[in-house]
């Protein structure tokens, strides 16, 4: 969608439509997200709206997705019973996924357009009023859930909390990349995009850690106009902390926001879901970040209380060259709706256990 610059055609198909738009984390800004019918990112690490948009739809149109694991809960949405419509350029990508009742084999720009042309032959799309206020009450309760997590003044610091800073201070020509393991979800889900277009990158399938700085490096190389701000987990920062020497030497303008929650989050949450328990050999001794920032030559700044936050991203983001954020967050914090669904499955029926997880089969597999 966003490599063929489809977002007018998309925007202008769902209003003909009334359809709720959702996009994958990669998809991210094929449509404002502030726009009326946008339900923000789906899946696994999705909002809560997308969620049951995609479960509650008569009709799925799939357009330019390979409906992977993450964005499909485990293949398990669309359901059997909800008729799917499929676009691609791809000739095997078209029901490859999931069956469908149509396919398009088309680049999405003209397929939407085409698909629009036949609506308005067919006398357009009838009154969907009932299912845009459905809408805006998913994405309303969404945003009020949303922004009590955002608001959070807990020490450690939620990272729900860091998203809501770093969505103030990003300016529109600022593109935020996100590291894999929970940094993707934290973006993708909790900083609300409100222009269209590609400003937050995930690497796809959320897998490699690492990626993030590297990313950064030639994003911020090919557009110097913009900030260029990474989160990335301490985790994903040791695979990277050596383009910390690039940046410097390049002067780039990069912000570097590490989520720092001494441990290899998302494989903790694994083995407490999986295996009922775990977070032995996944923890590490607090790394002081900004001191390894500081040792590369970068500004390095440590943040412990939510309330220090914005005074140190402006600083972070408005100097000339790279800086670095070490923020200490909060080690049980999660976007995975399956990690959430199990803590408070485990809460009414005892400890978390492979047989005990009812939706063990949706959790996210390792690695993303
Ligand atoms: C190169 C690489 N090695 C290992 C993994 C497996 N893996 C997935 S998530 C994760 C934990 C990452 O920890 P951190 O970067 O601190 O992020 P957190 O989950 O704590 O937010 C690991 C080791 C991976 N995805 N990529
Ligand atoms: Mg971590």
């Amino acid at each position: 969608m966003l490599h063929s610059g489809a977002g007018t055609e998309l925007t202008a198909l769902a209003g003909a439509l009334s359809a709720a738009v959702g996009t994958t984390l990669s998809g991210k800004g094929a449509i404002a997200e502030d726009h009326p019918l946008s339900v923000g990112v789906t899946g696994s690490m999705g909002t809560s709206a997308a969620a049951a948009a995609l479960a509650e739809a008569d009709v799925v149109l799939l357009a330019g997705t390979k409906a992977g694991s993450g964005p499909t809960f485990g293949w398990t949405l669309p359901a059997p019973g909800q008729a799917i419509v499929q676009l691609d350029l791809d000739p095997a990508e078209l029901g490859r996924a999931f069956p469908v009742a149509a396919a398009v084999l088309a680049d999405a720009r003209p397929g939407l357009r085409g698909l629009l042309t036949a609506l308005d032959e067919a006398a357009g799309a009838p009154d969907r009023a009932a299912w845009r206020s459905r809408i805006a009450e998913l994405t309303a309760s969404w945003r009020a859930e949303r922004d009590v997590e955002r608001a959070s003044d807990a020490v450690p610091i939620a990272p729900q909390r860091v998203l809501a800073e770093i969505e103030a201070v990003l300016g529109a020509d600022d593109i935020l990349i996100c590291d894999a393991s929970l940094s993707s979800g934290w973006g993708g889900v909790y900083l609300e995009q409100r222009r269209a277009g590609r400003q937050v990158l995930c690497p796809r399938g959320q897998a490699g850690l690492g990626y993030a700085l590297p990313a950064a490096i030639g994003v911020a190389t090919a557009r110097p106009e913009g900030r260029t701000v990474v989160l990335a987990g301490d985790g994903a920062m040791g695979y990277a902390a050596g383009e910390l020497a690039t940046v410097t030497e390049l002067g780039l303008p990069v912000t570097v926001v590490v989520l720092n929650n001494r441990s290899l989050g998302w494989i903790r949450w694994y083995r407490r879901i999986n295996f009922g328990r775990g977070w032995e050999g996944e923890d590490f001794s607090d790394v002081r970040f900004a001191d390894v920032a500081r040792a590369f030559g970068l500004a390095g700044m440590r943040v412990a209380e939510p309330d220090r936050l914005p005074g140190a991203l402006r600083t972070a983001c408005s100097a000339p060259g790279p800086a670095l954020l070490d923020v200490v967050t909060e080690p049980w914090q999660t976007p995975i709706t399956a990690h959430r669904d199990a803590v408070r499955d485990s809460a009414t029926s005892g400890p978390v256990t492979r047989r005990g997880a009812p939706r063990d089969s949706a959790a996210p597999g390792y690695g993303g």
